[in-house]
This record gives structure tokens, sequence and C-alpha cells, in this order.
């Protein structure tokens, strides 16, 4: 193959390629976006709702991460935990199950809100579906988050695995207790306060 050197070549033979390879790679970019979304209900307060876009990117590095942009009417001002969990379920909200971690050393339930005495879970809160807490101000709140913890496309991180995901929003904030002695029953929300189950699109 005869290399010709770049700045020998026209300027419209130039502007061509680079087209030509803008489009390429914004093609492939767009081939590789994956969304979800999920409609959040009050689990017992039907003035709570909101709605979440979730949007999976792969770095030019190979690592997907997901984009997560979450609104919510209608809970009470202040901060709550908000986590993925790690079933596909609200109709109870406990049916959503434990915080999403696919393992091996999961143990999902680090504030055991139903529990006598607290369960361990030093992984806490570093679990897969772990995020961050939204704050509400005037019954509104709004919470943008991105992690390279979960995927929407197929994998050991997928929130699309067997029973799927769903997210949880909590009374209370997590004050991100991640030591034994700091594991106290609420310590990741307390109660649930909300849940929508995340749906591919
Ligand atoms: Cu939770």
């Amino acid at each position: 193959m005869i290399e010709t050197p770049l700045k020998s070549a026209s300027p419209i033979g130039v502007s061509l390629l680079t087209a030509a390879a803008l489009t390429c790679f914004s093609l492939v970019g767009h081939a590789a976006k994956l969304t979800a979304t999920a409609d959040i209900k009050g689990c017992t307060d039907a003035n709570i709702s909101g709605h979440a876009t979730l949007t999976e990117e792969t770095t030019d590095e190979g690592i997907k991460e997901v984009s997560i942009h979450l609104k919510v009417e209608g809970l009470s001002d202040g901060k709550h935990a908000v986590h993925i969990h790690e079933t596909a379920a609200c109709e109870p909200c406990g049916a959503a199950k434990g915080h999403h971690d696919p393992g091996p050393f999961g143990q999902t339930r680090p504030d055991s809100a139903g529990d006598t005495v607290p369960a361990t879970d030093i992984n806490h809160p570093y679990h897969m579906g772990d995020l961050i807490n939204i704050e509400v101000k005037n019954a509104k709140g709004s919470m943008k988050h991105t992690s390279n913890r979960v995927t929407l496309s197929a994998g050991r991180l997928s929130l699309f695995d067997a029973d799927g995901s769903s997210f949880i929003i909590h009374t209370y904030e997590d004050t991100y207790c991640d030591q034994e002695s700091d594991l106290k029953k609420g310590c990741a929300g307390g109660p649930r306060d909300a849940c929508g189950i995340i749906k591919a699109n």
C-alpha cells in the first residue's frame, strides 16, 4: 500500500474524508446507545409520581456508562435515598427486594428496616445499584447520576437480568453507611416511598 501524506491531499479530498469519518463515527456511536425508562409511582401515596431515563454509552476505552436522570414530585422536602433494586416489581414496593448487586459478594439489605437486628452489609454504599440521594424542595426533586456499575446491555451487571430491576426511592436519606458500626436501621433510607420498574426502550 502506498501511503499518501495528508498535506498533499487536496482540501476537498481531506474534507470529504473527514466528513466520511465523522459520519461513520456518529453512526457507530448512535448504534451503541441503549436507553430505558421508568415511571415512578408512590408506594402508598398516589400524589407521588415521576419519571426516569437511562442512557448507556460506551467510552473510547470500551467502558459502559449509564447516565440516569430522575425527576419526582410529591415526596417530602429533603434528601431521599435512591437505589436500583434487584427485581422488576413494585406491588407492593417490597417486591423490588434488595439492592441490585449481582455478586458474588452481595448482601443486599444494609438497613433491614423490618428486622430487629440490622443486617451485616459492608458492601453498602457500593452495591452495583446504589446511587445518590435525590434532594426535594417544594415537593419537586431532580437527580442526575452516571454509573459504570450497571449496564443496560447484556452482561453480569445488566439491569435486564432474568427478573429485571426497579428504582426505589426511600423515605430518608442514604448516609452511605459502609462500616458494620454504621449499619443502623434506616441508614440506607429506611422505608420505601416510591418505585418504578425499569423498562427497555
Ligand atoms: Cu433502596
